[in-house]
């Protein structure tokens, strides 16, 4: 069979690219372990309409040493964090004579000190959220079901909100919290 030489250049690189893909792809397998991801174990999971026994209240919990960890349950369109205290409270306390008239007035707020490490499990009550907290490297997507979880240390102080950054229905824009960093 007579085959164009230009032809025949061009199977030779699309055959070398595709050996290197699969060379890849098989290096990472066997070398560097690479494993689709996975859960660990059942706690991981979680029946959603059993959240208060399975679950567990939504709170913040000291665990001593500057860790902390953070159980929250989204449901459009708030985080439950387990927090008395809420927007409206907390600027009205910071910033006396200020009235703190939003429609998010209701959204919780919770304190932890600089340097502090939060452990945050979360999960839904109903449909799927996001999970961002501003300036900070913690994005995870809230499935309803499974137990989120990440570790997030804060070491600036500030007022960061949680952002639910996955579209949850129509007031989806309002739906977040937020944390203060205070100075110690
Ligand atoms: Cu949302």
């Amino acid at each position: 069979m007579h085959i164009d030489q230009y032809e025949r250049y061009w199977i030779i690189i699309v055959a070398a690219v595709m050996g290197a893909f699969f060379a890849a792809l098989l290096a990472g397998l066997l070398i560097f372990g690479v494993r689709l991801p996975s859960t660990p174990d059942s706690s991981y999971f979680v029946n959603p309409l059993a959240l208060d026994a399975e679950f567990g209240e939504p709170g913040l919990r000291n665990m001593g040493d500057g860790q902390y960890t953070a159980h929250i349950i989204a449901q459009m369109w708030t985080f439950d964090l387990g927090s008395d205290e809420t927007y409206k409270t907390y600027f009205e306390a910071k910033y006396p004579g200020s009235t703190y008239s939003g429609v998010d007035a209701g959204n919780q707020v919770i304190h932890v000190p600089v340097g502090s490490r939060v452990v945050f499990s979360i999960t839904s009550r109903d449909v799927t959220h996001g999970f961002i907290i501003e300036r900070h490297n913690a994005n995870i997507e809230v499935v309803p079901g499974h137990i989120g979880q990440i570790s997030v240390m804060f070491n600036e102080p500030g007022e960061f909100r949680i952002l639910c950054h996955e579209y949850c229905g129509r007031a989806h824009h309002q739906m977040h919290a937020l944390i203060v960093v205070e100075e110690v």
